[in-house]
């Protein structure tokens, strides 16, 4: 009896994966956004610098910026966008099923979500690693002083899995206490549910801003993973994988060039090749991608460049505070590099 069941769950899933993935590949996902005038864009139930709704309820953070400026691309309006709060469990399956254009929510990239989960990531819009924090009074300076603690974890995550990784190599036991938002999670450790929370280092600081007393708390300087961030979008649209792509390549190109939302105008007159081919003033423009010729110009003049963006949201310009780090440019120490509009 339990086999029978086993095996019609495995089919129901497999026809239901089998479902998604054919009627992506039928329906354009730009021609319905062209239609409807309007993407839809996961977001998260609320993580400051990222996704996060301000005192007005509007959406603000870098991953929300990307879908402003996927939005002025393909409607030349960045705010023709639906915002969908989703948490870390429910994101995938809302994008798999059509539900979401495009899921912008700090998302690591993993090879089964890339593959198994039928899901394109479109490149990496913030480079993270999963960090710990704990109280100040704990007196603790090392993860490696973890053993035997009880660790606030938010479910559905890839934090889950490198926090067993990690107690597990360093010979260390701990008790998980789980939660299905950051703002269950962060009032978990507030209330002492927990000696430790986890997440992507930059969720740490993010959420030490709603804790009762900020400065209670301290980030352990451990980093036990890889989380390269990033937009993601389904399996089978290539056409809609490629706007996507050279969005984020169109915002960290203008960095490099120097196009910012204020000079956008200006440098329409720029004699460089590469700052025209961005603006779409020469180049390939929209072509390839099936949109409007001016697209790049869009992007950069309603939402500005990617440093724009990461200083606006989670950098110096920000309450976060978070440095440019291995988020800068390539030709300024970090990994940040598109490859060129051309
Ligand atoms: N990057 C990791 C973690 C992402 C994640 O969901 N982190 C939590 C903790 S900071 C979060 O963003 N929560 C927001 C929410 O629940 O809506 C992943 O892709 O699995």
């Amino acid at each position: 009896m339990t086999n029978k069941l086993t095996l019609l769950a495995s089919v129901v899933a497999a026809s239901t994966a089998f479902m998604a993935t054919s009627a992506s590949a039928a329906d354009s996902t730009l021609d319905k956004v062209t239609k409807q005038g309007y993407l839809t864009c996961g977001v998260s139930t609320g993580l400051p610098g990222f996704s996060n709704p301000n005192s007005k309820g509007e959406w603000e953070g870098i991953d929300v910026e990307y879908c402003q400026a996927l939005a002025a691309a393909v409607l030349g309006d960045k705010t023709k966008v639906k915002y969908v709060p989703l948490t870390a469990k429910e994101r995938f399956t809302a994008l798999q099923s059509g539900e979401i254009d495009v899921l912008s929510r700090n998302t690591t990239w993993t090879l089964h979500r890339d593959t198994a989960l039928g899901l394109n990531f479109v490149g990496v819009n913030y480079y993270d690693g999963q960090g710990f924090m704990v109280k100040k009074d704990l007196g603790l300076k090392s993860a490696k002083e973890l053993d035997g603690a009880s660790v606030c974890v938010q479910s559905g995550t890839t934090t889950e899995l490198n926090l067993a990784d990690y107690f597990r190599n360093n010979g260390m036991s701990y008790k998980p206490v789980v939660f299905d938002t950051a703002a269950q999670t962060s009032k978990g450790f507030d209330a002492g549910r927990c000696d430790v929370l986890t997440t992507d280092q930059s969720g740490l600081y993010a959420l030490r801003l709603n804790l009762e007393d900020p400065k209670s708390a301290q980030v352990l300087p451990e980093i036990i993973s890889k989380e390269p961030l990033g937009p993601v979008v389904r399996q089978g649209d290539d056409q809609w994988f490629n706007i996507a792509k050279w969005t984020l390549n169109a915002m960290i190109n203008a960095e490099e060039y120097g196009i910012t939302s204020k000079n956008a105008d200006e440098m329409l007159k720029s004699d460089d090749p590469n700052i025209k081919r961005i603006l779409g003033v020469d180049g390939p423009k929209g072509k390839g991608l099936g949109i409007r010729d001016d697209w790049g110009y869009q992007v950069i003049k309603q939402v500005g460049n990617y440093g724009e963006s990461f200083e606006r949201t989670v950098g110096t310009g920000s309450p976060l505070e978070i440095s440019r780090g291995v988020n800068a440019l390539w030709n300024a120490g970090g990994f940040m590099y598109a490859p060129p509009i051309r």
